[in-house]
């Protein structure tokens, strides 16, 4: 870009007055780009390095301005075309995580015995030989009591390296217990592709060929799974075709589209149901993708059962066994009554999608509601119904793009390691009560349970535990059980670069590099229709005495449990990690991390591994760091309709005889029947009814008459997940969320609402729910309906920091976390923790 001199002034007046502000002006980032030149910020020299954000689950890649070593601007990666060069506005963000203040320097121990919330662990400097040394010493204690199944893993965010810290490690040393956040995360919505199509994943979409899109219970232009994409793409959509937002409030992207359909909480399935009913009476199934009746005669009558026979299904599975079991009866009327959505809009709405059909798609979110798995089952059985499916301008699954494995570690675990991971989960995944099902019973994971196994010690106590890049005493619903569950654990390690919640209970705190910035790794991700395999890097130097939790630390801990008898992981990394380009093994924890990176990432770059590849090719491993990204092969629509679906029918199944098969799997474990499992589980079904998309009403902690008001709880455009809340920037921009201010932490109500209980603009007032109350401010706002009272998550950190804080020396937190009064309950088909659907009762009183 060709900068005049009058507006190079002007620029630099404006660093100037940033300057007075306490802000450098080479961190300045409201100067023009200037494309790769050297002069990016100031007169310094510096370069664009490459690397990914991990601000959310987008997984940008990105590029970071290095200037005197110093990292001072954030872009998109110009090579990658699931973002095309772009950030979201949040990717900025992980400037001020990189020189928060408030990081941890060096490892720390703790020096008081008693763990509890708003007690100081008075926690004292230690060199890392110390904590590595201790840390060794319990795991041998472990080791040689033979009870190794007692240590824990607990892995929140993570790159393409986790499998050594959260997998590997842990069934060498030998346990069953290596735990993902997974489902305190999204893990609901893969029900809905997974029973269809078989497809476990989050979806991507068309978007350029896309003409009509809804999207159900998630915001993508600021969050979700691919926002720079989103905010880029939605104009021409919102220009050239349609898009409808349903959710509860008015959310960022319901602003923008053309209508916003406010349903009532946990309503889904019901909506989803009726448009399924609309598009069937009135014929408009995509038939080349569903199939059609013999004679051409549409016979899907309101409340009239049809023939099987009469129907010669293409793709799909069981579509007029669905008819009969439920749709039949879900007329629009039926569901205007139930989801506050008149009968008139359902019908428009579900037309205009199969007009649009298969150019069209239903963009669905995590829907963690208690009963959420057949929400999203009825929502993505839409997408089949239109035919959007794998289609152009449709809704895709995400292209793959190339890794390498890690080398195999089996031969190195040894019979106590073997023995002791036979050992249940302390999570109870695949219990009658806690399906967690994906392929089979018990595949998933039930996050949120480990508190109360912990605390209940079933199957068994816990002695010892590791957590990195997690806060599960903030992030998880009522939250106080983590307090109580991690004061208990005899032993806690957390790897953070800054403290937690959950690091105020840890005997020992390790200073982690931020993945983003400060150390090796590869990401993979999609968006836009690309996969892509992204570089993570050292673009600065690691601040203080920081290191990367899952190569590094793993590295020591292997030293150190070698010096003490157990060599058997040192063996591991030192055999098995040797640089693919020299040949040479790895002989400190920094060579070890770097090797593991060329390892895993080896088909990005090694023409000679990947000679068949289609996608962006480089020549070797430094053409790779430097660009940092390969793409896939542009999307290719239907080759699932060719190939068929990984289901048990190979069809998209309206009828899932996959669901079948797992439900049946899961009740002759226990030796019950399908239908005590759903009653167990909390569903209302019974009967075949189970195996097809259906509505089941609301489940809701909270009498109507005592909690009036439904809870909802949604992401911040600035959220980083659970991390922005000690960056300034956070609190200056968050009035950028419709409803929201600056600064402050609001509970958005319908001014209706607030009218009656007395409650004005500003006004402190307290939220109670079943189990505790917290008290923020008061926000009248007509984005959201009335009976409902909504809140962005992020806010109501105890120790996240000074920011975070009213005042960190007391632990009083600035804002709220609803967290705390959200009672624990799950979508147990998936085993996901519900913070969706309000379905938290709530009363308001102003105070
Ligand atoms: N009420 C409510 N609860 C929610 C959500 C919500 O929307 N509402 N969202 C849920 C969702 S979707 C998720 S995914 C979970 C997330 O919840 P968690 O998995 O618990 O993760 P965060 O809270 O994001 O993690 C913050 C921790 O990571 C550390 N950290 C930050 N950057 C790095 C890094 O680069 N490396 C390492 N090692 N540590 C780092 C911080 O110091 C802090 O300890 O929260 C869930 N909880
Ligand atoms: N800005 C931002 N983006 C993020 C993240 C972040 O922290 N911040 N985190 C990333 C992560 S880890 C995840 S898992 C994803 C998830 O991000 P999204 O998929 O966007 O979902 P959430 O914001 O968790 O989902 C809640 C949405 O559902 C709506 N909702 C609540 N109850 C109901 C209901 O009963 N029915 C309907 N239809 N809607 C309802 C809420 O109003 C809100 O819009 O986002 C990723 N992207
Ligand atoms: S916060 Fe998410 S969407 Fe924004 S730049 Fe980072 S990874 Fe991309
Ligand atoms: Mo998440």
């Amino acid at each position: 870009m060709h900068i005049r001199r009058r507006d190079f002034i002007k620029a630099s007046a404006a660093a100037g007055a940033l300057l007075t502000v306490g802000c450098s002006p080479k961190m300045n980032a409201l100067q023009p780009a200037a494309g790769n030149a050297a002069h990016e910020t100031g007169e310094a020299p510096g370069e664009w390095v490459a690397s990914t954000c991990q601000g959310c689950t987008t997984w940008c890649p990105i590029e970071i301005f290095v200037q005197n070593g110093r990292a001072v601007k954030v872009r998109g990666n110009q090579h990658s075309l699931a973002n095309n060069g772009y950030c979201c506005p949040r990717g900025h963000l992980l400037l001020q995580q990189i020189y928060d203040p408030d990081r941890i320097k060096v490892p720390m121990k703790r020096t008081n015995p008693k763990k509890a919330r708003g007690e100081d662990p008075r926690f004292v400097p230690i060199s890392w030989d110390e904590a590595m040394d201790t840390i060794a010493d319990k795991i041998m204690e472990l080791r040689n009591n033979q009870e190794t199944h007692k240590y824990l893993l607990m892995r929140g965010r993570y790159s393409d390296h986790n499998y050594l810290l959260y997998d590997y490690l842990t069934k060498l040393i030998g346990s069953p217990n290596n735990i993902s956040h997974s489902s305190i995360c999204a893990e609901v919505e893969k029900f809905g592709a997974y029973y269809t199509q078989g497809y476990w994943g989050y979806r991507d979409y068309d978007l350029d060929k896309m003409k009509y899109l809804i999207v159900w219970g998630c915001d993508p232009i600021s969050s979700n799974r691919q926002v720079p994409n989103a905010i880029r793409k939605l104009n021409n959509l919102l220009a050239n075709g349609k898009v409808i937002a349903i959710d509860p409030r008015m959310s960022n992207t319901a602003a923008k589209a053309h209508r916003w359909l406010p349903i009532k909480p946990s309503e889904d399935g019901a909506l989803a149901t009726a448009m399924a009913h609309v598009i069937l009476t009135g014929g408009n199934w995509h038939k080349e993708f569903v199939g059609d009746f013999k004679d051409g005669q549409n016979r899907f009558v309101s409340g009239r059962t049809v023939n099987e026979e009469d129907f010669r299904e293409n793709l799909t599975n069981g579509l007029v066994k669905w008819w009969n079991l439920e749709i039949k009866d879900r007329t629009p009327a039926w569901a205007a009554g139930i989801t506050g959505i008149d009968e008139m809009t359902i019908i428009e709405v579900a037309r205009g999608l199969a007009a649009a059909a298969p150019h069209c798609g239903v963009w669905y979110g995590p829907h963690m509601q208690p009963r959420g798995s057949y929400a999203v089952f009825a929502i993505h059985a839409l997408n089949g119904l239109v035919g959007a499916v794998d289609s152009e301008g449709g809704v895709i699954t995400y292209q793959s793009s190339p890794y390498s494995s890690l080398p195999k570690f089996d031969a190195y675990q040894d019979e106590l390691a073997k023995a002791g991971t036979k050992n249940k989960k302390i999570d109870h995944r695949g219990t009658l009560a806690f399906p967690a099902l994906n392929k089979k019973s018990g595949g998933g994971v039930v996050t949120n349970n480990v508190a109360n196994g912990i605390l209940a010690e079933d199957p068994y106590e816990i002695k010892m535990a590791v957590g990195y890049f997690n806060n599960f005493n903030f992030a998880g619903t009522e939250a106080k059980r983590w307090d109580q569950a991690l004061a208990k654990i005899p032993f806690f390690v957390h790897i953070v670069p800054m403290l937690a919640e959950m690091s105020q209970f840890a005997d020992i705190v390790l200073p982690s590099t931020l993945h983003h910035s400060e150390q090796w790794a590869i990401i993979r991700s999609a968006a836009n229709t690309y996969g892509h395999t992204s570089i993570q890097q050292p673009v600065v130097k690691p601040l203080f005495e920081a290191k990367a939790p899952e190569t590094e630390y793993v590295w020591l801990l292997a030293e150190k449990l070698k010096a003490k008898g157990f060599p058997n992981i040192y063996e591991y990394l030192h055999n098995e990690f040797a640089d693919p380009e020299t040949g040479k093994k790895p002989q400190n924890s920094v060579e070890f991390s770097l090797f593991a990176t060329k390892i895993r990432s080896r088909k990005a770059w090694d023409p000679k591994e990947n000679a068949d590849y289609k996608g962006d090719r480089v020549e070797g491993w430094e053409a790779f760091r430097q660009r940092g990204v390969i793409n896939s092969p542009a999307f290719k629509p239907r080759t699932l309709w060719e190939k068929g679906f990984p289901t048990e029918t190979k069809k998209f199944e309206f009828y899932s005889e996959t669901l079948k098969k797992v439900l049946i799997e899961h009740a002759e474990k226990h030796k019950v029947s399908v239908d005590e499992v759903l009653k167990v589980t909390n569903y209302e079904v019974s009967g075949e009814r189970a195996f097809v998309p259906h509505y089941e009403p609301p489940l809701r902690h909270g009498d109507r008459t005592t909690y009036p008001f439904d809870l909802i709880d949604m992401k911040s455009r600035f959220n980083r997940e659970g991390r922005s809340a000690n960056l300034p920037w956070y609190y200056t921009f968050k009035k950028c969320d419709p409803g929201d201010l600056v600064e402050d932490d609001v509970i958005q109500l319908n001014p209706a609402d607030a009218a009656r209980l007395g409650i004005q603009e500003g006004d402190r007032v307290q939220v109670s729910s079943v189990i505790g109350s917290l008290i923020v401010r008061a926000r009248l706002w007509e984005g959201v309906q009335p009976g409902t009272a909504a809140k962005c998550y992020g806010q109501g950190h105890w120790a996240y920091g000074r920011v975070a804080a009213r005042d960190f020396k007391k632990f009083e937190p600035r804002g709220a976390n609803f967290n705390e009064i959200m009672p624990e309950e799950y979508d147990r088909l998936t085993g996901a923790t519900a913070r969706n659907g309000g379905y938290t009762g709530v009363s308001i009183k102003k105070i």
